[in-house]
């Protein structure tokens, strides 16, 4: 086996750093952009021989998964890519990428547009959702209601510690929509004002368990306890093959300094050098008996029933990953 890890192209480079920056974030972009930097890899490739094109994009793939563990969006597209990548020739190779990357970019966005549809339905004239965080898959719920001529309203959590509420409601605002943004821990005193909670997922489980931005699983019991639904709009991207052998979903634990700033800690600590241990999670999951409806771009399920539609859509995939050699 050859030892020498093959060059990865400076896009791919690039896109991998924003992406562990969250430059790009959310999990169906970041699907978008790792799919876009495969594609860029096979164009900018000067391997000489098969052999090295292949390995060249298999290390590509690698270096993009490793940024972000827990959006399961990231390997079912460096999958997708890989797997479309046939060929006897260099440039059969290269084409296949090509193809493969464009139809996936492309049935993504079809994805999203055909979730939207259904999720929309849920939605009544005269409805308030509540977020948390920043989905594109939720978001395009509510675009396709206001499609629909349905006006909606909003309570957008600011989301600590990165704000990606602040996303959602520049967003809102653009179509028009009348929005209210709270602090995350004014979410449970206007969730009475809310007909829906609506959040996007960056894994979803065989057993219907939910893995989005931290905070979603005790907005969802809060929800719950004040009997306002909760909706999740995720297209089949997010669901994780592997959870349906048994695995579970790894959640990010990002840097302590999204939490605290140097001045901050020191602050807090004063001149105990060490003292504080800051925790800065990522994600969390939330039960299936918190959701009551998962929307995707293949119609509307009940947590618990997410796994036959896992088992269409994977059968018993068995076998490596196509990013190992
Ligand atoms: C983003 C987040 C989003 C999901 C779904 O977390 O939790 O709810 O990724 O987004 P982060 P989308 O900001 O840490 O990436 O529906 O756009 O795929």
């Amino acid at each position: 086996m050859d030892q020498t890890e093959p060059d990865v192209h400076a896009t791919v480079a690039s896109v991998a750093d924003d992406i562990a920056e969250m430059e790009i974030r959310g999990a169906a972009t970041i699907a978008d952009a790792a799919a876009g930097a495969l594609d860029e890899q096979a164009a900018e490739s000067d391997a000489g021989d098969p052999e090295a094109f292949r390995a060249e994009m298999r290390a590509a793939a690698r270096h993009l998964r490793e940024t972000r563990p827990t959006a399961v969006s990231l390997p079912n597209a460096l999958r997708y890519v890989l797997r479309g990548m046939v060929g006897d020739g260099v440039a059969d190779l290269r084409q296949s990428v090509e193809t493969t990357a464009a139809e996936f970019r492309r049935e993504l966005d079809q994805a999203q547009d055909n979730l939207g549809r259904i999720g929309a339905n849920r939605l009544r004239d005269g409805d308030t959702v509540m977020t948390h965080c920043h989905s594109t898959d939720a978001l395009s719920c509510v675009e396709a209601a206001l499609d629909q001529g349905k006006e909606i309203r909003a309570i957008v959590k600011e989301t600590r510690p990165r704000k990606q509420g602040h996303i959602t409601a520049r967003q809102l605002r653009e179509w028009d929509v009348p929005v209210t943004l709270v602090v995350d821990n004014a979410a449970r005193r206007y969730l009475d004002d809310a007909d829906h909670v609506l959040v996007g997922a960056d894994s979803i489980a065989a057993d219907g368990s939910v893995v989005n931005k931290i905070g979603t699983s005790g907005l969802a019991v809060n929800a719950r306890e004040r009997g306002v639904p909760v909706m999740v709009a995720a297209q089949t991207l997010k669901l994780h093959p592997d959870t349906m052998t048994g695995h579970t979903v790894e959640i990010e634990m990002r840097d302590e300094r999204e939490v605290l700033s140097a001045d901050e800690e020191s602050e807090i600590d004063g001149d105990a050098a060490g003292g504080l241990t800051v925790e800065n999670p990522a994600f969390d999951v939330t039960p299936p008996r918190y959701v009551d409806a998962i929307v995707t771009e293949r119609g509307q399920f009940p947590p618990e029933s997410i796994v036959t539609l896992m088992r269409e859509l994977f059968g018993d995939q068995q076998g490596g990953e196509p990013w190992e050699e």
